[in-house]
């Protein structure tokens, strides 16, 4: 009985050995089967509302709903050849193949790298994340052109450079630039031309880094390939609808351009809107109200009357966040304001640049200074480019001076 017992428990032990050596044969095998996936990934078909990552928290949101930037980051760096084993130990990973945007925004956030509503917080810590990534500068395109566009790209990229840029609110990485045609990465969508996909008024504001190494040799008809094969393996479908509002003024649009995009693989309620960078001004009749939320709830801060301006640098849907001084970070909703086209500069002197200096701008002057003491903090009645000519002796301020100027050559 004891030796048939302890036959029966060897038995027993041995088909549990059989069973688990075959259990972890298969896994191992599955493991296997994931690695080869993982490895061959490509990073042009990374997007940002993908659910391996999409719901992955940044400060407020996620990267389905704001991870544009740290997406195009991550694209960057797989195809610059950044990640070291630095970069690989800050991000938590062990392997590069296990690299992807929502391990670069836990990587943020555990450095407390994004400011609330996802911004990122500063320029420098892509840097102290991945080593061989350094920031060299954060500007706005000079053209306004896409000839111009597709020049100043091209010149940087020559330089070494890889550029991410913004475009209505939303960063696409730059692949390559074809005479006038630009070529991306966009984290919201299979297109590979900006033009074809976003409307560009120039100016818009890009970031330019080095990598380990500088962007590769470009040829569109590998990446056309490519992303055709993408297209088939995740039928990714995109709609884009686009408005535009008649101008109120002969100086100023109002451009909203909303994209949807939607995975078949698993449907997302996630809707990215996105908007343009730069100054807006209240163009009604009504005070709108500035919040500390970044959903613009409870009592607001502060308002915006009529005429006022603000710079909104970044902004989530149609939320933006205004740049102020002393780190003034407010949150106002821009449906109810109109967008400041970029323009060129205005002659000194020429406030409402209409080609003359006369009491008009003297009149604009005598507005914006009497206004300064009661304007909350980020709000101006002058948009940057008409307080700079409206410093018209050039000393870097407006005030007084400036107005004794205007009179002795208004009034002669
Ligand atoms: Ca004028
Ligand atoms: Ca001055």
């Amino acid at each position: 009985m004891q030796t048939t017992g302890k036959k029966g428990i060897l038995k027993s032990v041995l088909s549990i050995l059989t069973a688990l050596i075959f259990f972890v044969g298969i896994n191992q095998l599955y493991i296997g089967k994931i690695n080869e996936i993982s490895a061959a990934e490509d990073y042009h078909t990374w997007r940002q509302m993908d659910p391996r990552w999409g719901n992955v928290s940044m400060n407020g949101t996620t990267v389905a709903k704001s991870g544009c930037l740290i997406t195009s980051l991550s694209i960057m760096a797989m195809a610059s050849d950044s990640l070291d084993s630095t970069a690989l130990a800050n991000l938590g990973i062990s392997r590069i193949d296990d690299f992807n945007p929502g391990i670069l925004a836990n990587a943020y956030t555990n450095r407390g790298g994004f400011s609330y509503g996802g911004s990122i917080a500063s320029w420098g810590t892509i840097g102290q994340i991945i080593p061989q990534i350094t920031f060299v500068k954060d500007a706005n395109f000079k053209s306004f052109t896409q000839e111009g566009i597709a020049a100043e790209i091209k010149a940087m990229m020559d330089q070494g450079l890889h550029v991410i840029v913004n475009v209505n609110w939303h960063w696409v990485y730059i692949e390559g630039v074809v005479g006038n045609d630009i070529y991306m990465i966009d984290p919201a969508s299979d297109t590979v031309l900006l033009y074809d996909e976003y409307k560009l008024s120039g100016g818009n504001e890009y970031w330019a880094l080095t990598c380990k190494n500088p962007p590769a040799p470009f040829n569109p008809s590998v990446t056309s390939t490519t992303t055709t094969t993408t297209e088939t393996a995740t039928t990714t479908t995109t709609e884009v609808i686009t408005t535009t509002t008649t101008p109120t003024t002969t100086t100023t649009e109002v451009t909203t351009t909303m994209t949807t995009t939607s995975t078949t693989a698993k449907p997302t309620d996630a809707t990215t809107t996105v908007m343009q960078t730069g100054e807006y001004f209240n163009s009604g009749t009504a005070e709108i109200g500035i919040y500390d939320s970044f959903d613009c709830t409870g009592d607001p801060v502060s308002y915006v009357v009529p005429g006022g301006v603000v710079n909104v640098p970044e902004g989530t849907g149609t939320i933006g966040h205004i740049a102020g001084t002393d780190n003034f970070a407010g949150w106002i909703d821009l449906s109810g304001m109109a967008f400041v086209k970029a323009e060129m500069p205005h002659e000194k002197g020429d406030i409402n640049g209409d080609g003359k200096i006369d009491m008009y701008d003297l009149g604009l002057l005598g507005e914006y200074l009497n206004s300064l003491a009661d304007m909350p903090d980020g709000v101006s009645m002058l948009t940057a480019c008409e307080i700079k000519a409206a410093d018209i002796n050039g000393d870097g301020r407006v005030n007084s001076g400036d107005v004794l100027v205007y009179l002795i050559l208004v009034c002669n």
